[in-house]
């Protein structure tokens, strides 16, 4: 590794001290751009590592407001500006009790290079709270939503700053703040993204990052001769991202043989076949209870296992397992769950949600598998509908659900390719895709940074 990375991983872990997350992202990306700086030794006159490692503004603020019962709550709010080298700061809000800024830094600084590949003007940012909506009444969750935007309200907007959903944000949330905005402001604009579709909303934002993540996975096998109809695959998670990735993967013939919950794990040796198993997906989650155990009670092929994760399903019912794609959250999959990943035989791992994987776990998981999918590229695809969510708004339109699928599926193909583009230029290996992702993304907003002089 190049002095100077180096130099930037230790400033920034001392900068930013305890914030293990962003810690873990930084080094993960950094390390990979070695190679890059290297050639460009402008980067490091620029400065330009200590820039990018430092949000361009971080905002955090009070946010107060009263439950059911009368009393007073108060939370931690957050808006992390990182980078608006090549357009308005973009990434979502997530609502979480185990928010803070290590977490918020990490997801915002992904968001600079996920936003960089999918090749449109969009920054990267990212903001949440350690509010938790699980168990508060739909008239806890607005009044905290307006509470929280009557703040964040003056740091935002459409050629600003453009905040969407993430974890514990979905179209209820989006609602109520951008309810409470329109009112502040007094002004109709795309301010926020994943809006319903009654009121500016995308066809097809809400399956797009899925979606996405089963497009960027079928590329990976076809330059690996290999196709995505008759896979066995397994998913982590149930929520927006893990349903649709299970109705893309039905959709083009692969079989969904286990998916995950905080309570254990589904294993179907059918697999998520049929369009009801998929809804009840969305029922699933809907039902607020945060739980997978009833899809065995619904179809009683399946088999409900508590408390496990899904790696090490093959073993646990002798099935063949052939690609892997974690969809629930930071760090799911560490050193042991990676081992039994490898002793499965799959050949193919991609990530679905924001960093899944442990360093260590990455670094042998690339190893010792055909290809690695990094979620940085393979969920782009959900920001990109934003993006266009947002062209939509501006444009005064509505766009039609076909010409949103052919735009994403463009855009995976292309990202895929900028990936093993970089991964073969700088790695002499077209599946080098984590890499290739990093410096994919870095190129542009690097090129953009040295235009733009010392700002
Ligand atoms: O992690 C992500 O890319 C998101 N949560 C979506 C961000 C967005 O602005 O749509």
């Amino acid at each position: 590794m190049s002095n100077y990375v180096e130099r930037v991983i230790e400033l920034c872990k001392q900068n930013n001290p305890g914030e293990v997350e962003f810690h873990q992202c930084v080094e993960e990306v950094l390390e990979s751009l070695a190679p890059v700086c290297e050639k460009h030794p402008e980067y490091e006159e620029a400065a330009l590592l200590e820039r990018l490692v430092e949000p361009e503004r971080g905002i955090t603020f009070r946010v107060v407001w009263v439950d059911d019962a009368g009393k007073v709550q108060v939370n931690k709010g957050y808006r992390y500006q990182f980078n608006s080298a090549i357009g308005p700061y973009k990434g979502g809000l997530r609502f979480a009790p185990n928010v803070y800024p290590g977490i918020i830094k990490f997801l915002g600084f992904e968001q600079i290079f996920k936003n960089s590949l999918t090749g449109l003007p969009i920054g990267g940012g990212k903001g949440g709270s350690d509010f938790d909506p699980n168990g508060k009444s739909d008239a806890e969750v607005m009044r905290f939503c307006q509470a929280f935007m009557t703040e964040l309200f003056r740091h935002i907007g459409p050629y600003t700053d453009v905040p969407a959903g993430d974890l514990g944000v979905g179209a209820r949330e989006i609602g109520y703040l951008f309810g409470q905005y329109k009112r502040i402001v007094d002004r109709y604009e795309g301010v926020l993204t994943g809006k319903g579709l009654q009121y500016g909303g995308l066809l097809g934002r809400a399956e797009a990052t899925g979606f996405g993540i089963v497009w960027y996975a079928e590329e990976m096998l076809k330059a690996n001769g290999e196709e995505m109809a008759g896979k066995n695959v397994v998913i982590s998670g149930f929520g927006n991202v893990a349903w649709g990735a299970a109705w893309k993967l039905q959709q083009l013939g692969a079989k969904t043989v286990a998916f995950s919950g905080p309570d254990g794990y589904i294993y179907d040796p059918n697999g998520i076949n049929t369009d009801e198993k998929v809804a009840y997906f969305l029922e699933l989650r809907s039902s607020g209870k945060n739980i997978c155990a009833p899809y065995a009670e619904k179809f009683p092929e399946a088999t409900f296992v508590p408390g496990k994760k899904p790696w090490n399903v093959a073993e646990d019912f002798g099935v063949k397992v052939d690609l892997f794609i974690p969809c629930a959250m930071q760090n799911d999959v560490r050193m042991e769950d990676a081992q039994n990943i490898v002793k499965s035989g799959a050949k193919f791992y991609c990530e679905g949600a924001n960093m899944p994987t442990t360093n260590d776990a990455l670094v042998y998981l690339m190893k010792e598998m055909t290809a690695v999918g990094p979620a940085k590229a393979a969920n782009a695809g959900g920001v990109a509908c934003s993006c266009i969510e947002m062209g939509q708004n501006s444009g005064h339109t509505v766009y039609q659900h076909e010409d949103v699928y052919a735009q994403l599926h463009t855009i995976m193909k292309n990202i895929y390719n900028a990936c093993a583009k970089a991964g073969e230029t700088y790695y002499n290996d077209k599946n080098a895709l984590v890499q290739g992702a990093n410096i994919a993304g870095f190129e542009k907003v690097a090129e953009a940074m040295m235009a733009q002089g010392l700002v």
